[in-house]
């Protein structure tokens, strides 16, 4: 072989229509074992990992001495016949005629089967990202994803891309990240959301989709200071059909990864009879309900607070679903959020809780829809009107009721693959410790 033959490279996923027939892999040594006559490489190409098998007599002797030799994440192309292998997950491996090294590290791979810390790892992860299970997350994250943006195009949606650059907070002052914009204050989108609503104020349903920035100070396992956010906005819409847009939305995203996603979920020994569960309804409590949920757990939790991590447990764990809790006190939540009417403490507002302790990953709520509402809720947030103008035209012209509501990708990630961090969920992660690499 030479390196040209890449060209008639099949990958390891469509193999399996290669039965018995003699194949090219082009990909990188993951792993490899040896019994004298026998070495077992274990080669990845990206899509999936395929066990080679190299037997003395069957190859020349210079290609059994190089299948001797090389290490971990040499690139390579494999020759060889595709047989079936029932005790592999895979179905079948591929019997080596010949190997043709690419390039072979002249240092040792520093990532080994064995033990890292996850520092190391971190600081490592433009490498460790060929590992198996980083294989298994991402893809998973690339499923969610997908999902995410057929449900909204089955439905209809149109797409609105936000902007990034912004000249206001959309969920509060405290979390800005501040940039110059020639010679001007800009901020980095804490949500796509307002500019979502004038959208469907024209479109009557949009959802915006990007990356999201928050200045967290929170060193927590679901607080990333980079994440994506999915957020749909439908005009004519309250606080109920909000709530049943989410939990049709998150059951269709899990469902869709528990079928198309088996082998990663596999890979990760995911537990996932807690998955099939999540389908619609979810049930709701009330916030005063959730409180209550607290107080008979033995939590000294006052009214009026915004729930913390461990609480957000406390209430997830009584249910085998998603819940959905509504109706927070206003004085916990952002400006744009529409009173009860029934009580004029309560905000309009909803957040789905992940079971199994990954807390929220929604929030929502109906949208204060009356001008003069709107305006004294900029005033009391000390907000600068100047810049609110635009949002306030939209309770000028027309104005209906609408609602909506944002999906952090990244805690939704975490909880289907049930791991406990999110910095594995993202390719490269963002958190108050790390901007690199
Ligand atoms: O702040 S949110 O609760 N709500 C909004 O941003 C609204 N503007 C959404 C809307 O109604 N259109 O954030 C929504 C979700 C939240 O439930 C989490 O899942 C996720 O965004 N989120 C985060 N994920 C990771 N890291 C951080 N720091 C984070 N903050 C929110």
């Amino acid at each position: 072989m030479e390196l040209k033959d890449f060209k008639k490279r099949i990958y390891i996923e469509d193999l399996h229509q290669q039965l018995g027939k003699e194949v090219i892999i082009a990909g990188w040594l993951y792993n490899k074992r040896s019994s004298g006559k026998i070495h077992f490489l274990l080669v990845r190409d990206g899509t999936e990992i395929i066990q080679c098998v190299v037997v003395k007599g069957q190859v020349s002797d210079e290609i059994f001495d190089v299948s001797d030799q090389i290490g971990a994440e040499t690139s390579l192309l494999v020759k060889g016949m595709v047989s079936e292998d029932k005790r592999s997950p895979l179905g079948y491996e591929l019997q080596v005629s010949d190997i043709f090294v690419i390039q072979a590290p002249s240092l040792e791979y520093p990532i080994s089967p064995k033990e890292h810390g996850i520092e190391f790892l971190m600081d490592n992860r433009h490498l460790w990202l060929r590992s198996r299970k980083q294989f298994a997350v991402l893809r998973i994250r690339h499923e969610i994803i997908s999902a995410i943006r057929d449900f909204f195009n089955e439905r209809n949606f149109v797409l609105i891309d936000t902007p990034i650059f912004t000249p206001s907070a959309a969920e509060g002052t405290s979390t800005l990240f501040a940039t110059d914009y020639f010679g001007m204050n800009a901020y980095l989108t804490q949500s796509g959301q307002l500019y979502a609503e004038a959208a469907a104020l024209a479109f009557g349903k949009v959802y915006c989709f990007g990356p999201t920035f928050r200045a967290e100070k929170s060193k927590t396992r679901r607080h990333l200071t980079e994440f994506w956010m999915v957020e749909p906005e439908v005009a004519y819409f309250d606080l109920d059909d909000d709530m049943k847009l989410a939990e049709d939305f998150v059951s269709y995203i899990v469902q869709r990864v528990l079928a198309q996603r088996k082998s990663e979920l596999e890979i990760l020994e995911r537990d996932v009879t807690k998955l099939k569960s999540v389908v619609s309804p979810f049930p709701r409590v009330s916030y005063g309900e959730a409180v209550d949920i607290l107080k008979n757990n033995g939590i000294d939790f006052e009214w009026g607070g915004d729930f913390g991590g461990s609480d957000e447990t406390v209430i997830s764990e009584q249910f085998d679903r998603p819940v959905i809790v509504h109706r927070y006190p206003a004085e916990v939540k952002a400006f744009y959020m529409k009173r009860d009417p029934e009580d004029d403490r309560l905000a309009l507002a909803m957040d789905v809780l992940a079971p199994e302790g990954y807390g929220e990953i929604i929030g929502g709520s109906q949208r204060e829809d009356d001008y003069d509402a709107l305006l004294k809720r900029i005033d009391e947030h000390q907000l600068p009107r100047e810049h609110y103008n635009w949002y306030l035209d939209l309770r000028q012209y027309g104005s209906v009721p609408h609602a909506g509501f944002g999906l952090g990708v990244e805690r939704v990630v975490a909880w289907i693959c049930g791991i406990p961090h999110i910095r594995e969920t993202i390719p490269f992660a963002r958190t108050i410790y790390r901007l690199s690499p």
